[in-house]
């Protein structure tokens, strides 16, 4: 109990809470590597070969929109150090190559006009800076980096640091002073959550897509040692490591068992990260190797749909623009969404909770006015007066009172009986339950473990076909 309590007391801040509530959101690889075909600049191409004459900003940003996104995050520096924006630091970007536009200013603009996030990837290993290598002097640099692109393109929701770093050995060698990074950042744009080799969000450990049985967010502070993450991100360029699984080792991040001995822990919620094509960016042979529908949105349900968030990464052509099979991907799963969770029918039931009811508490989906249990476990009981289909349910805690539910169940009225049809341990921020169009005109949400009176801010049944 004493643990319980303990681990109760690990709370999200705010800007976690805001980025959590973003979801799903578009990764952006571009740099000379589109016009080179590779993965990994060297750093020593010219700005001559960047050319994408059709760039249209708008065109990325209304597929992201078509998908359901929420946010961008654009590689505005990638590993061979060429910015994608007019740095007054080096002449290694876009000013100086034929195409001379300035284009975070143009998708960071275009995120704004349609109403979305915008974030910002700047690759800390630099193949082409001079300075790499020479400690402070490119820490210098590097900050100078920051302070530009968080002062010159209005809000910035996250600022995503990769560990990737493939110098070998007896290469040059830079120490990152991660600590005079994560200060500048919180000083100019306090909103924005550090992803990665960051303390705000967790990667899930590969690039496939694969996640975890149970993503929790109160976990081991230890798992947000910078230097660890970096060790144990990228240093080869190669599909192994991006097709690679998550490790036996750290298959459990955060049950009761794992934290039990644990001085420390924190708030760190995990991140999916992965690509529509098997690269990050973009090659033509790889046109028609744009991933299946039912394979995004499986990873769709086991990252937002379980406590965790997506980050898709579409890759723009030499030409500058979004493929046509990539465009058509995204509106198919914007349109799989928006079917799936087009009708709520929790409002036409009844919604008790010990005979009282709590309706208004769990339609509402807020964090000020939401349901606790008075004990550990909890059973919600949710009636009809007619049979229901149910395609899916969305249930989420309040997670400014932390995560607190370790297990639960939920049972189906079918044939005047209540049958079990699902179970499992993590809600956190959201937990998406998927059926096979289940015909009921009851259901029992059974909180059968919790580290402490639970909470649910919002309980929704999306009407099946
Ligand atoms: C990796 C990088 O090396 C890849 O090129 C890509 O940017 C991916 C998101 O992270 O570590």
């Amino acid at each position: 109990m004493v643990i319980d309590k303990k681990l109760a007391k690990i709370v999200p801040h705010e800007r976690q809470i805001k980025f959590q509530q973003t979801e799903f959101y578009a990764f952006v690889h571009f740099t000379v590597n589109t016009f080179t075909d590779r993965e990994w600049g060297s750093g020593t191409e010219s700005p001559e070969i960047f050319d994408p004459v059709k760039l249209d900003a708008e065109q990325w940003v209304k597929a992201v929109v078509s998908a359901g996104m929420k946010g961008l995050i654009l590689t505005c520096k990638h590993h061979d150090g060429f910015c994608l924006w007019h740095s007054r630091l080096t002449e290694h970007t876009v000013e100086y190559s034929p195409f001379g536009r300035d284009i975070v200013r143009e998708v960071s603009d275009a995120c704004q006009k349609y109403g979305i996030k915008f974030g910002v990837y700047l690759s800390p290993w630099d193949r082409h800076s001079p300075l790499y290598g020479s400690g402070k002097d490119y820490d210098d640099y590097f900050i100078g980096q920051l302070t530009e692109l968080l002062t010159n393109y209005g809000n910035v929701f996250s600022v995503w640091f990769d560990g990737a770093c493939g110098e070998v050995p007896n290469g040059k060698k830079q120490y990152y002073d991660w600590g005079r990074y994560y200060k500048i950042i919180r000083a100019l744009q306090p909103d924005a959550c550090i992803n990665v080799c960051g303390p705000d969000v967790r990667w899930c450990g590969n690039e496939a897509g694969h996640t975890r049985k149970a993503e929790w967010s109160v976990v081991p502070a230890r798992t947000r040692d910078t230097e660890k993450i970096a060790e144990n991100s990228q240093q080869e360029d190669n599909d192994k490591f991006r097709q690679r699984k998550i490790s036996a080792w750290d298959e459990d991040l955060g049950s009761r068992e794992i934290l039990e001995n644990e001085s420390e822990l924190v708030w760190y919620p995990a991140e999916v990260n992965t690509s529509i094509r098997p690269g990050w960016f973009w090659h033509e042979s790889e046109n028609d190797k744009v991933r299946p529908l039912s394979e995004l949105i499986n990873i769709y349900y086991n990252s937002v749909g379980a406590n965790a968030t997506f980050l898709l990464n579409i890759p723009p052509t030499n030409e500058g623009l979004f493929h046509e099979n990539d465009v058509k991907r995204l509106g198919e799963i914007g349109d799989h969404l928006r079917k799936a969770f087009a009708e709520n029918i929790t409002g036409t039931a009844d919604v008790t909770y010990n005979g009282t009811d709590i309706k208004s508490k769990i339609l509402s989906d807020s964090y000020d006015d939401f349901f606790i249990a008075d004990t550990p476990s909890a059973v919600i009981t949710v009636k009809w007066n007619s049979p229901v289909n149910i395609g899916h349910i969305v249930l989420k805690e309040n997670i400014r009172k932390s995560q607190r539910v370790e297990h639960f169940s939920v049972e189906a009225l079918i044939d005047g009986s209540f049958e079990k049809i699902y179970e499992n341990t993590v809600i956190g921020y959201k937990r998406i339950i998927r059926l096979e169009n289940i015909k009921t005109q009851g259901l029992r949400i059974n909180i059968t473990d919790s580290r402490t009176e639970p909470t649910l801010s919002f309980i929704g049944i999306y009407k099946g076909e």
